[in-house]
């Protein structure tokens, strides 16, 4: 079994470009590729991936990036963490699948007294774990209208909750993620959020428009709850301003409707707390997670007040692979990693060296409107010179330029025009500092 390990170990952690990206083994699989991968499936960067360690990813020509992406926020502990490794390879060996639902296991318990443990609140809570973040989306809702017996349900704009076709209807951007794939599931409400570079509002006043918004076309009385990711992802790593979100908890609190938290891509230690929740005073009623929670293995979990979670008639919630023992392996192991590097500190340590670099660099370059976010979850906005108007061109030259250069850099936002830096933990100070002269000489040849 050891065997397994010192594969990928062996990584020399250095950014180093081989061949022209991507290169010629790469361009081969594409082919293969596009005479058989449905077509609505894309790639950002055509590089096939091989292996990859802490925060280097090696591609099939030999040439090594510095991830910059985790996979979209997913290796927070750092690809192939060999805690997580041994674990999910360990219980690969013992049980790999029983259904919790047929016959439960230890490690789908363990999982949930977790979650209990490091969402936020002191109160008593329970879980139920699934597949996909979508999937903890669609069950936090189904969860929500059964405790409340109400059927509406509010996202805020910019706001990214999945793929699926109830998910679908929570997502604010229509290209590429509902374009033609309709018709959506019903009683979804958007409402304007809190987008401080954008809007320039205070929190109170962001959210006296949201609730507003909510009551005057919604009522309150017939929302189940309200979905909000405390940093938005997928929509530009907005992060509200201050005030917002304790505002908009006390009014579902006063109303009767759940507070749900998506903290898909804001949980799991990226921020430098378990979940972003805290930074912003809110004790969410139910969070989710998802992605960074099991090192790279599939699992998700809908953790709330147990009241909230009970509500559901026994059967009412599964799956039948949801809460794999190899995935819920991998998410013990990811916890005990957290604690045992100090990861949380870690997050830190990123923001403080990657921070003061973007803000240097937006001092130079009137191209970045905007450097926000928190730990290791760190955005620029790009923009037509000096003030807000959207400029994506500047972030496919950027993010091009990047990977021709051993980069592998993230965009996001509802126009395309912010980068995301959401590195492993596990990412050392030179590796950032490499990366970022990278960047640097990508926005000197913009
Ligand atoms: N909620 C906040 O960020 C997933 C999706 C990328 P799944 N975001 C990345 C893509 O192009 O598919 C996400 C998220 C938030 C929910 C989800 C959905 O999680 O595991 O992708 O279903």
């Amino acid at each position: 079994m050891t065997d397994i390990l010192p594969v990928s170990t062996a990584i020399d952690p250095v950014r180093r470009i081989v061949t022209a990206v991507p290169g010629p083994k790469s361009q081969a699989l594409h082919l293969r590729r596009l005479a058989v991968v449905a077509g609505g499936v894309s790639s950002a960067l055509p590089v096939y991936v091989e292996r990859a360690h802490g925060a280097i990813v090696v591609d099939v020509d030999g040439n090594q990036f510095i991830d910059l992406g985790s996979g979209i926020g997913v290796m927070t502990v750092g690809h192939t963490d060999e805690a997580v490794v041994a674990a999910a390879t360990a219980q690969l060996g013992e049980l790999t699948h029983a259904m919790f639902t047929i016959t439960p296991y230890e490690g789908y318990v363990r999982v949930a007294e977790l979650l209990a443990e490091h969402t936020p609140g002191d109160f008593a809570k329970k879980t139920v774990l699934l597949n996909s973040g979508a999937e903890a989306v669609e069950n936090a809702v189904k969860i929500a209208r059964k405790h409340t017996g109400r059927a509406g349900v509010a996202v805020l704009e910019h706001a990214y909750h999945g793929r699926t076709n109830l998910t679908m209807a929570m997502t604010f951007k229509a290209m590429p993620y509902k374009a033609g794939f309709g018709p959506f599931a019903g009683s979804i409400h958007t409402a304007p959020g809190s987008y401080p570079f954008h809007d320039g509002l205070s929190g109170a006043d962001a959210a006296a428009r949201t609730i507003s918004y909510l009551e005057k076309s919604v009522g309150a009385g017939d929302l189940a709850c309200l979905v909000v990711e405390p940093i938005q992802g997928e929509g530009g790593f907005v992060v509200p301003a201050e005030g917002y979100l304790p505002a908009l908890q006390e009014w579902c609190t006063a109303n009767g409707i759940v507070f749900i938290a998506d903290e898909i891509q804001s949980g799991m230690a990226r921020t430098g707390r378990y979940f972003a929740s805290e930074h912003f005073g809110v004790v969410p009623d139910v969070v989710l997670s998802a992605k960074g929670i099991a090192g790279g293995l599939p699992i998700a979990g809908v953790t709330g007040r147990a009241e909230i979670m009970d509500s559901s008639h026994p059967g009412g919630l599964g799956g039948t692979f949801a809460g794999n023992p190899v995935a819920a392996a991998a998410a013990v192991a990811v916890f005990g990693e957290i604690e045992r590097r100090s990861l949380l500190a870690e997050a830190a340590r990123i923001e403080s060296v990657l921070k003061p670099e973007l803000l240097s660099l937006q001092s130079r370059y009137d191209v970045i409107g905007d450097v926000r976010g928190i730990g290791a979850m760190l955005a620029i906005e790009l923009v037509r010179s000096g003030g807000t108007e959207p400029n994506p061109a500047a972030v496919t030259a950027v993010t091009a330029y990047a990977a021709q250069h051993g980069v592998l850099l993230l965009n996001a936002g509802t126009w395309g025009n912010v980068i995301r830096f959401l590195p492993s933990l596990a990412i050392s100070d030179e590796q950032l500092h490499d990366a970022i002269s990278v960047l640097e000489d990508a926005f000197r040849t913009l």
